[in-house]
């Protein structure tokens, strides 16, 4: 599961990415499409729970759940390969540019981030739409050619893709049913895929709610869509300091940490992702598991003979053990359940296998 990082020319994505993942890829003032090397990193997903439990269970080792990250050149541009990124992800990290810097080219002349998210939206309608038309025009071709009549679904539901895209609608804005959804999941379609969007924010607008409550305001009424503020150069900077002098300069400028912590939570969100915990003394670690999934599968994530040696599981809400501290008080109060195979694991449930190889 992976993240693309897109946006216009020097909307500051590789900056974000560098803050998100601790890499250090060159920011350039000058759009480098030809130059860009993709690259992925990996960023934690802090988790309050885990660190918790790691108070608690004072383990060797203490693991968040991760999430990947893919910085990718700049949309719509000449011979870029961002289109063929975001397909290759799962979700996107939208950066749209809210910086003033003269010396930083732009592909608008005025820096106005809600003109650049509909921008954005608006080329990714078309490029779907693109795909929407040749798709239908070749399942003619081939219902004509040999007679597949198995294919009229599909040109069924690129027919109403088309009209919705037509009528300006995003499709990760759109319903389809359960089937719908999984047939769509096959095609790679760019504005169906989920978004974050991050305003790269001028220092000057660091806290100026007025600010950013005008541009929520342009989008409140859309559902699937998420902005938050970030200020690229200086979350850059702060990076760079060691941890004194980085709660300082925060402190100057009225900085939480919370501001990317939340943007890489939001970004595992996007991924439909949820985490479960297992707790010892070896280690105390959060794992990444689809929403909605049983916990014989989630075990196989641990280790496959887990999965194929599942007897049972004893599961523990975390809320419930957080109420009590210690594992023999929430058995004892009969929070601690045994499950079996086709128990659908929920956020936060402290799993023990049992299992048998
Ligand atoms: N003042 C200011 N400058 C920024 C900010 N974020 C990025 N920049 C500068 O803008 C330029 C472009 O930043 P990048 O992170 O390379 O932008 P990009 O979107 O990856 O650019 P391309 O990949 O070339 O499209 C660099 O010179 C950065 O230093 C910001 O928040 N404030
Ligand atoms: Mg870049």
């Amino acid at each position: 599961m992976k993240i693309a990082v897109v946006g216009l020319t020097n909307s500051g994505k590789t900056t974000i990415y560098n803050i998100l993942t601790g890499m250090k890829i060159e920011a350039t003032p000058y759009s480098d499409v030809s130059l860009h090397k993709k690259s992925v990193g990996i960023a934690k997903v802090i988790d309050s729970r885990i660190d918790y439990l790691d108070s608690i269970y004072d383990p060797k080792k203490k693991t968040y759940a991760d999430v990947e990250f893919m910085d990718t050149p700049a949309l719509f541009e000449k011979s870029s390969t961002a289109l063929q990124d975001i397909k290759n992800s799962d979700a996107l990290v939208l950066v749209v540019r809210g910086f003033e810097n003269d010396e930083v080219l732009s592909t608008n002349a005025a820096i106005d981030p809600v003109s650049d998210i509909n921008s954005v939206e608006a080329e990714m309608l078309l490029a779907d739409l693109m795909v929407v038309e040749n798709r239908i025009s070749r399942i003619d071709e081939q219902i004509k050619k040999s007679g597949r009549k198995e294919l009229l679904p599909e040109k069924k539901l690129f027919e109403k893709l088309k009209a919705l895209l037509e009528e300006g609608k995003l499709l990760r804005e759109c319903d389809f049913s359960d089937e719908e959804n999984k047939l769509l999941s096959g095609f790679q379609l760019v504005s169906f895929k989920p978004v974050l969007v991050v305003v790269n924010t001028d220092e000057n607008r660091i806290g100026d709610t007025e600010y950013e409550d005008g541009i929520l305001d342009v989008f409140k009424n859309r559902s699937n869509l998420d902005i938050v503020f970030i200020p690229g150069d200086i979350e850059m900077e702060i990076k760079e300091l060691d941890s004194d002098d980085a709660a300082e300069f925060m402190k100057d400028y009225g900085l939480t940490e919370s501001g990317l912590d939340t943007v890489i939570r939001k970004s595992f969100e996007l991924l439909g992702l949820i985490c479960f915990f297992t707790v010892g003394k070896d280690e105390v670690r959060s794992w990444s598991i689809p929403k909605g999934i049983t916990i014989q599968s989630a075990a196989g994530v641990i280790h496959s003979d887990l999965e194929k040696g599942f007897i049972r599981a004893e599961v523990t809400g975390y809320m419930n053990f957080h109420k009590f501290g210690n594992m023999p008080a929430v058995k004892e109060a009969g929070l601690q359940q045994l499950e079996g195979k086709e128990y659908i694991v929920r956020d936060g449930d402290i799993v023990n296998v049992r299992f048998n190889v």
